[in-house]
């Protein structure tokens, strides 16, 4: 007796699959019926997204010059603040920065940028304010017994904090005006006054 199986309907589980991804796509466009699956996919490219973005925007920053410029800030041979060349081994006098001599060896000395405006442009370590404040020089001329700024305030103590003359000056007050406290002791019986007291020629002595 032959037994008729009963007919199994068939599972298409192929179709069914893509039954079911279709209605996820439709899904997606709708909010209401999004489903876990769907939220997942979002939020994956939603942080794919925001990290290529981040990675641009760090890219940008790190691509861009700093505005901080580089410190020029060095110590001379004999001690003065100065300027650093761009092969970072000379240092300059701060006399020696726009002062129409290439000193460095691109001549970044002379650069308009920090000579276009002086001295509002030079970096201040590379100068010193005159009594008069309108007035400056070079931070190197401080101190040196020369009047420099043409009412000795870059040779007083009280203003630039100047030590007393050292052993190679005579210390008097000057006839010329190029000298504040002291002279030349070169200057010491030559025959000319340089002291208004005379001391220089009855007193001193190399
Ligand atoms: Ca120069
Ligand atoms: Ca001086
Ligand atoms: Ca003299």
């Amino acid at each position: 007796m032959n037994r008729t199986q009963p007919k199994r309907r068939s599972f298409d589980a192929g179709s069914t699959v893509t039954m079911l991804s279709n209605q996820e796509k439709d899904c997606c466009s709708k909010w209401s019926c999004c489903t876990r699956r769907c939220v997942f996919i979002t939020v994956g490219v939603l942080l794919v997204l925001l990290g290529i973005a981040l990675a641009i925007a760090l890219a940008v920053v790190l691509a861009l010059p700093s505005k901080t410029p580089e410190s020029r800030l060095c110590v001379t041979s004999n001690n003065y603040t100065g300027f650093l060349c761009d092969d970072r081994i000379t240092c300059l006098l701060p006399s020696q920065v726009c002062n129409s001599a290439s000193d460095c060896g691109n001549g970044e000395d002379e650069a308009s940028s920090i000579c276009s405006n002086l001295p509002k442009n030079l970096p201040g370590y590379l100068i010193f304010r005159c009594g008069n404040p309108t007035n400056w020089i070079y931070s190197n001329l401080k101190c040196n017994n020369i009047n420099n700024c043409g009412d000795c305030s870059d040779e007083s103590q009280s203003h630039a904090s100047c030590p007393a003359c050292g052993s190679q000056w005579w210390t008097c007050t000057p006839v010329l005006s190029q000298y504040c406290n002291c002279i030349p002791i070169s200057r010491c019986q030559n025959g000319v006054q340089d002291c208004t007291d005379w001391s220089d020629e009855y007193v001193c002595h190399k």
